[in-house]
């Protein structure tokens, strides 16, 4: 359709073929009026019952809401007009018919629930918002990857069908791979890992993850995306400063490119870029922060992981995207590296949003015998990552990194109430089509 002119590019005097859904048919009597919709935006088109051809008048008027049409005709001036144009029109041509009966309503008058909009998700994304949150989303990968450009990262891409976990036992997908057990990837973590003892030093990787994760919650998806970054000569301090570039480049990058679509969603006014530095706070500091709130019904202590309730009375406390570092090694996976003058303490680190955990990181054990031995503390056996520790024999420089979950930064970036209304097709424990 190369002769087409998408709607918001229509200017009076022009003559133009448009192409695009039958958004609304307005019938006034004497004159009606065919919304169409494209990508771009939505035009009028007049029908004027006595002045026009009986046909191309009965053609407009036929046409179901949703059906694909093109429309060709001279574009007028209309300050009437919702957009201050009008097509005249000479032909349109139904070229998709769409059934009466739709599954939801895309011109957005009838809300709809969030499986009904999962199920019809061409007809959901038909509707400003929910493209909105997608072309905010595109954005958001877009600014990532510069950001990561920027620093001088190499992007890479990892198998997703593995031998081995790496994140808990529980969590895996097991799957048949021509006879033998394999799994669904939960983490680039080992492959990433293996890169920063290659030659290009410093990579990163945005793409699916997988975790058979029991519960049904509004921020756990059974495949997400990763946004992985893994750097040689990295220490944990340094992975938490490119964490911060990267999230805050997402956000001026939506604040600069996005305006649009965060004016449909509401936003345009309270959007807002972190400005300052993101605090760190000590796990030790987090506990006694979360203690003092009196929002738990009993004191945390050294050791335990933060519940839920916990991590949201901190984020009400900081209220800003804030780390928390220095964990109890005990709590943290076998590649996290602990500090060299406290075997208890872990260069292990979380960055938060207010509502929820973003991010995970740390700097890394490369020495072969403690990260040996960081396996058989954690239960697993050293043999079967062979393909993985051996690389260690040979030169792996020191190094740190973390993972973002892309879904859970678009969602906490726009406020959204379910982490599914930020993947197109999201896989939960219900969910495994379409
Ligand atoms: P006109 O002579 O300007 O075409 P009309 O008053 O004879 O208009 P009606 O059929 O009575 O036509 O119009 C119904 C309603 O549609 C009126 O409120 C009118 O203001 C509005 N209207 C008419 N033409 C347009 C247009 N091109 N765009 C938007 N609204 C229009
Ligand atoms: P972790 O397991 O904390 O760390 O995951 C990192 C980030 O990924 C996101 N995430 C999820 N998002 C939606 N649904 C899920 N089920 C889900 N699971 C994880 C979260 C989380 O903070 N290998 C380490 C990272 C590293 O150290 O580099 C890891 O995977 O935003």
């Amino acid at each position: 359709m190369e002769d087409r002119t998408y709607t918001a590019d229509a200017e009076p005097g022009d003559t133009v073929t448009v192409a695009g859904w039958a958004h609304e048919i307005r019938d006034l009597g004497g004159i009606a009026f065919l919304i169409v919709r494209d990508t771009s935006g939505k035009i009028q088109v007049k029908l004027e019952k006595d002045e026009m051809d009986e046909a191309l008048v009965e053609t407009g008027l036929g046409v179901s809401r949703e059906s694909v049409i093109t429309v060709s005709g001279d574009v007028k001036e209309e300050p009437r007009a919702p957009t201050g144009v009008e097509i005249v029109p000479e032909s349109i041509e139904v070229v998709a018919e769409a059934e009466t009966q739709l599954p939801l309503d895309p011109s957005g008058k009838v809300d709809a629930e969030l499986p009904t909009r999962l199920d019809n998700r061409t007809l959901d994304l038909r509707r400003d918002e929910a493209k909105a949150i997608f072309e905010i989303r595109a954005e958001v990968l877009r600014a990532a990857r510069e950001a990561f450009r920027s620093v001088h990262a190499t992007e890479i891409n990892t198998p997703k069908i593995v031998a081995t976990g790496t994140e808990g036992g529980t969590e895996l997908f097991p799957i048949t791979y021509f006879g033998r057990e394999a799994f669904m990837n939960q983490s680039p973590q080992l492959f990433k890992q293996l890169m920063v003892g290659s030659g290009l030093e410093r990579v990163f990787e945005i793409g699916p993850i997988f975790r058979a994760e029991e519960h049904n919650t509004p921020r756990h998806l059974n495949e997400a995306t990763s946004i992985d970054f893994e750097s040689a000569f990295f220490d944990h301090t340094e992975a938490m400063d490119v964490c911060e570039h990267v999230v805050r480049s997402a956000y001026e990058a939506v604040a600069e490119n996005c305006e649009a679509q965060l004016e449909t969603l509401g936003l345009a006014d309270e959007f807002e870029v972190p400005e300052d530095e993101f605090p760190r706070l000590t796990y030790e500091e987090a506990i006694q922060r979360i203690n003092a709130t009196g929002e738990l019904d009993e004191q945390l202590v050294w050791g335990d992981d933060l519940p839920t309730e916990g991590e949201r009375a901190l984020g009400d406390d900081v209220g800003s995207h804030y780390f928390i570092t220095d964990w109890p090694s005990e709590i943290k996976p076998f590649y996290i590296k602990d500090h060299d003058d406290d075997e208890q303490l872990s260069t292990g680190f979380d960055m938060m949003h207010p509502r929820m955990e973003l991010v995970s990181g740390g700097q890394r054990e490369h020495r072969y015998d403690l990260l040996i031995e960081g396996f058989e503390q954690q239960g697993l056996d050293p043999d079967q990552f062979e393909y993985y520790t051996k690389m260690f024999k040979y030169g792996m420089p020191p190094h740190a990194g973390w993972g973002l979950g892309g879904e859970r930064l678009v969602m906490t970036m726009l406020d959204l109430p379910n982490i599914r209304e930020a993947v197109l097709f999201p896989r939960d424990r219900q969910r495994l089509s379409p």
